[in-house]
């Protein structure tokens, strides 16, 4: 469970000073020592992690490195579905990775190797994410070092024990037929800020940027069946990490990342999640905004108010939040 808290001492922003320091499991990484948490491992073994970055503002690359050396991180699940699997079309293949980003609020659930005993120096880390020029300094830091050791004291899982939940009779899949699906209705939707920046705003292509009140008219009416197409764009100069309340969505595309200088991340495309990064725009005004393009499932059984919003906090709360409405079908 990765989460932030102040930097002691409000060093000025910049170079390695991280906006937030980072807590592992409630080991606190702080700056300037900044010393890691400890993860112990046997070897030879795998590990199931389930990572949550349960932080504010924080944004996470997380990489495992054994002597310098990225490891491979096997991907089960995305912010809790299962990758590759979601129509039961085949059966829990993982996606395999080097690294990967972890916005606010997502989660991942992963199967790692545990160093083997010839190995010097294991450590999880954060690499460096960049989030534009208006954005918080998220620098490389190591979260946990991994030490071998020959007998890990803790509860032990007979895997004789785990039994897979027997699908409810009749029970049609989450997300069956979702990338095939006939779209009701496509939107355009961007992130903004005003200049200074001090609101923040999540607007459809037209309409007028407001400030989120909870008593703000819905910005978004649909009705439960359908399926609709929604491109996102970020407009300013800071990464922004699109969340939606009760549904998820597949991920279509991401556009224009490289472009400004962000990597789009392969490992998430395809896959259902309920948070994703939209990285900053690098102001060029012959730059496309960067955009992800996301299928939204509202086949489901959830209807009435609900939100979606940026996930960092900070622009949550200034503002970067708007309604939709589900009507019952
Ligand atoms: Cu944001």
């Amino acid at each position: 469970m990765i989460r932030d808290q102040s930097v002691a001492g409000n060093p000025s922003p910049g170079g390695r000073v991280p906006s937030w320091d980072l807590t592992l499991n409630f080991v606190p990484i702080a700056y300037p020592q900044e010393i890691p948490a400890v993860i112990q491992m046997q070897a030879g073994k795998q590990e199931f992690w389930r990572i949550a970055n349960a932080s504010a503002d924080s944004l996470l690359d997380l990489q495992l490195r054994f002597d310098g050396v990225p490891q491979p991180l096997q991907i089960v699940a995305l912010d809790a579905v299962p990758v590759d699997s979601q129509d039961r079309a085949n059966e829990g293949k993982s996606v395999t990775t080097g690294h990967l980003l972890i916005p606010t609020a997502g989660r991942v659930e992963v199967i790692v190797p545990a160093p083997s005993a010839d190995v010097k120096k294991a450590e999880l880390v954060t690499r460096n994410v960049t989030t534009g020029p208006d954005g918080d300094n998220d620098p490389h830091r190591v979260l946990a070092t991994i030490e071998n050791v020959s007998d890990v004291a803790r509860l032990e899982t007979d895997d004789d024990e785990i039994q897979p939940d027997a699908p409810a009779p009749n029970s049609q899949p989450r997300f069956a037929g979702l990338a095939t699906a006939h779209v009701d209705t496509k939107r355009s939707l961007y992130f903004s800020e005003n200049n200074p920046k001090s609101h923040f705003f999540i607007t459809v292509d037209g309409a007028k940027p407001i400030l989120f009140k909870p008593g703000n008219a819905p910005a978004i009416v649909t009705t439960q069946g359908s399926v609709e197409d929604w491109t996102i764009q970020n407009r300013t100069l800071e990464n922004h990490e699109f969340h939606i309340h009760q549904i998820h969505f597949l991920v279509l595309s991401q556009d224009n990342f490289e472009t400004n200088g962000s990597p789009s991340d392969k490992a998430v495309l395809g896959q259902f999640m309920d948070t994703i990064q939209v990285p900053y725009w690098d102001g060029n005004p012959k730059h496309p905004y960067p955009s992800v393009t996301l299928r939204m499932d509202f086949r489901g059984p959830d209807v009435g108010n609900f939100v979606y919003h940026c996930h960092i906090a900070e622009h949550e709360d200034d503002g970067m939040m708007a309604i939709i409405t589900v009507l019952p079908r």
